[in-house]
């Protein structure tokens, strides 16, 4: 017998179906790095912000992303030391990491490498997306990202599927090609495993700073 697609039980189906896929396009992603790296800077820029005036992240921001059509639920969040061990509670259901680097701060380079260490070990962000972002290329005398890739050890990881691109937050070069890559290896994996992720959250163009959380529900926080 001919399937009814105009029956009741028919529609209803059709309609989970479409919902799924609407909500496939969603990827959670978490901007971690050291305080001082240009995550803030990165994300105001790709949304049109005023780069000028970023001050330091005190607890994250929350931001909707659209890139093509797939929709970023962003999380960035403050890298200060005493703000690092907050970074847990932001785990869960990430899709990707973009670890933010700053290119030109070598002194520090060994606090993020152990910081990036202990974060791919969390068995929470087990199969997420690694990107690093080198940034702050045009500095003059920032390590290039081949020497970013060396001292952070990322030829070692077999844990991640990982990629590192050169950028800088104040020009906008690189930071298409990066957050281009994260949405291709997310879409390809979310897809092919049609899994489902969170809520919506509403789209906007600017950042705006909350304070120091616990652990936010997910998709429960808006703006930016
Ligand atoms: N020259 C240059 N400066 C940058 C770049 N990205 C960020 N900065 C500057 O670096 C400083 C820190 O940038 P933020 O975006 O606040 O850094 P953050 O990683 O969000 O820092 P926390 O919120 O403290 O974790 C700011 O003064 C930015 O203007 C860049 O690509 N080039
Ligand atoms: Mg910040």
């Amino acid at each position: 017998m001919a399937p009814c697609f105009s029956s009741p039980t028919a529609q209803r189906l059709l309609t989970i179906i479409r919902k799924n896929k609407a909500r496939a396009r969603e990827m959670r992603v978490l901007f971690l790095g050291l305080d001082n790296a240009g995550k803030t800077t990165i994300l105001k820029r790709v949304t049109g912000g005023d780069v000028s005036s970023v001050s330091p992240t005190l607890g994250f921001n929350i931001m909707s992303l659209v890139r093509g059509d797939h929709t970023l639920n962003v999380w960035d969040v403050g890298g200060q030391r005493t703000l690092r061990p907050y970074w847990r509670n932001y785990f869960e259901s990430t899709d990707a990491v973009v670890w933010v680097v700053d290119s030109s701060d070598s002194l520090r380079l060994d606090d993020a490498a152990a910081e990036l260490r202990a974060l791919l070990s969390e068995e929470r962000l087990a199969g997420a997306t690694l990107l690093v972002f080198a940034n702050k290329q045009d500095l003059a005398g920032s390590l290039s990202h081949e020497q970013i890739r060396d001292a952070l050890g990322l030829e070692a990881i077999a844990s991640h599927k990982w990629r590192i691109v050169p950028c800088s937050a104040i020009s906008g070069v690189g930071l298409d090609e990066g957050l281009d890559w994260v949405v291709g290896e997310v879409a390809g994996r979310l897809y092919w495993s049609g899994r489902k992720t969170e809520a919506a959250v509403v789209a906007s163009s600017d950042v705006e700073q909350s304070a120091v959380a616990p652990a936010p529900a997910a998709g429960s926080a808006v703006h930016v």
